[in-house]
């Protein structure tokens, strides 16, 4: 029977890097469920920001990416001898897992994330965090959009105007209207990462008398991201 299970060898290229996109499914009914506020949910947010750092823990990756209802892994260590389907099913589920461990409340319905993996070289990390950071700022300006419409106008009308519009006209209607979006919090407009960084950690060398400074490296998660760019990869050292 074994011999049935023709894809459990499918197998991540060896020492490649990959990236692991979740996406929350169906999470238009969830947010619905929940009763999340529009356009941004804080509580949403604080959510998928510890499933990013409980991912983070368990899976090593070095880069991890939030907005919306996404979450990006950067992995250079491939867990489970790089076996997609292990990836995949091990990974999603233990996000949806960690989403209603940190979750306090009553779900109509088991919460779950589909799963890909991308193959990644070193010179497209960049490129494929930027696309997504771009996609969570068109989210940012729909949903905003969207909420300043339907509060005028009624959902099909909102619907119906959004969708014949372009991202610089939404912006430009909601400028108008007294809503600034460069006035937004970030994480809304630029996600939120979760890497490691260095703390210094000054101690006392008993043999030579002296105080010794070291490096620690702990987890961090960044509500407060720039636009991304190669420097700010660099300097985070995901990028060499
Ligand atoms: N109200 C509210 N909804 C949110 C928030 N963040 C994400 N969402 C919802 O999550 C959805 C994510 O979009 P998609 O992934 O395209 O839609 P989906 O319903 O999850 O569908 P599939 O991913 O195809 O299964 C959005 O359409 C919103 O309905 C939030 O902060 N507030
Ligand atoms: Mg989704």
């Amino acid at each position: 029977m074994k011999g049935y299970e023709i894809y459990s060898s499918l197998q991540v290229p060896k020492n490649s890097k990959i990236i692991v996109r979740l996406d929350g499914r169906s999470f238009h009914s969830l947010a619905r469920d929940l009763k999340l506020e529009k356009p941004y949910d804080e509580r949403f947010y604080e959510v998928m920001a510890k499933v990013c750092e409980d991912l983070f823990k368990e899976f090593s990756p070095i880069f991890v990416y939030t907005f919306s209802d996404e979450i990006s892994l950067l992995l250079d260590k491939i867990p489970f001898e790089g076996r997609i389907e292990k990836i995949n099913s091990v990974i999603a589920s233990f996000a949806a897992s960690s989403f209603v461990m940190h979750y306090d409340t009553q779900f109509k319905k088991p919460p779950a994330f589909d799963s890909r993996v991308i193959p990644i070289g070193d010179d497209d990390v960049l490129k494929y965090f930027k696309w997504r950071q771009d996609e969570s700022w068109r989210n940012c300006v729909n949903s905003h959009g969207i909420s300043y419409l339907k509060s005028i106008h009624s959902n099909s009308e909102a619907n119906d105007e959004i969708n014949g519009m372009s991202l610089s006209d939404v912006h430009e209607l909601l400028f108008e209207n007294g809503i600034n979006l460069n006035n937004v919090e970030t994480y809304k407009k630029r996600g939120i990462a979760v890497y490691r960084k260095n703390r210094e950690v000054v101690g006392y060398n008993k043999k030579e008398k002296i105080n010794q400074t070291s490096y620690r490296s702990y987890v961090f998660t960044d509500w407060e991201i720039p636009i991304f760019n190669m420097e700010f990869f660099t300097e985070i050292g995901v990028i060499k």
